[in-house]
């Protein structure tokens, strides 16, 4: 069986990540989606994943991984998930493995939440949070402003750099963060995309149950 297994939408940005990619790459899987517990204590992961997390896919006798490990998968199955071009992808695994492995300060400080609008923090950002978003800005200046030539980082179509920074794009938006014109632009068409514009609609659709407070209450 094909299978994608993510958790709870409104939270799961490593999710978000593989589901993207699959989508992007027309894979045809069915979707498990678990609820999330909340700081890491969703057990019934470990029953499912090799490394207790999501998101998880089976495909085609094919176990993988780790979002970035499911991005490659999906990449062999769909070239163009990575610029063609040697530099250019050079630039693009670079910046990606970047997200994958860093900007733990934003990460922790601005968690995902589909469900929260525009809405910054009551304490100032940090020092650390503020260099994270500043060398978040600085990557898709260069790469949408000077490398693209279109509306995402390598061109016209979402490709793996896309997809590690669509849950920044969503976390900027939820926390009000001001971003520069080229920064804004990028990030806009990053939330029209057909794609995530469904699972934001999917994430609201989910039951008042999975709501986790300590992200609810995040003041
Ligand atoms: N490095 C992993 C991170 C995956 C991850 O941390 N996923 C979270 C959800 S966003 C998870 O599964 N947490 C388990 C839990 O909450 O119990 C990846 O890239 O896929």
């Amino acid at each position: 069986m094909n299978r994608l297994v993510i958790g709870t939408k409104r939270y799961s940005s490593w999710s978000l990540r593989g589901w993207l990619a699959v989508h992007l790459a027309g894979l045809e899987v069915s979707e498990q989606v678990v609820r999330l517990a909340g700081g890491g204590q969703t057990h019934e992961l470990r029953a499912i994943s090799p490394n207790g997390l999501v998101p998880y896919l089976e495909h085609a006798g094919a176990r993988v991984w780790e979002s970035l490990a499911i991005c490659e998968y999906c990449a062999e199955l769909a070239p163009g998930l990575w610029p063609l071009e040697r530099a250019r992808r050079a630039l693009a695994r670079s910046v990606a493995t970047q997200m994958h492995g860093g900007f733990a300060a934003l990460r922790q400080t601005l968690p995902m939440n589909e469900g929260r609008v525009m809405r910054p923090r009551a304490e100032p950002l940090s020092d650390a949070v503020r260099a994270d978003i500043g060398a978040v800005v600085r990557i898709w200046e260069e790469c949408r402003g000077a490398v693209s030539g279109g509306r995402f980082l390598f061109g016209e179509e979402m490709t793996v750099p896309d997809i590690m920074f669509a849950p920044v794009v969503s976390r900027f938006h939820s926390y009000g963060v001001v971003l520069p014109p080229v920064a804004g632009a990028y990030a806009e068409a990053v939330r029209a995309h057909p794609l995530m514009r469904r699972w934001r609609d999917e994430a609201m659709r989910e039951p008042d149950d999975w709501l986790l407070a300590p992200y609810e209450t995040l003041s």
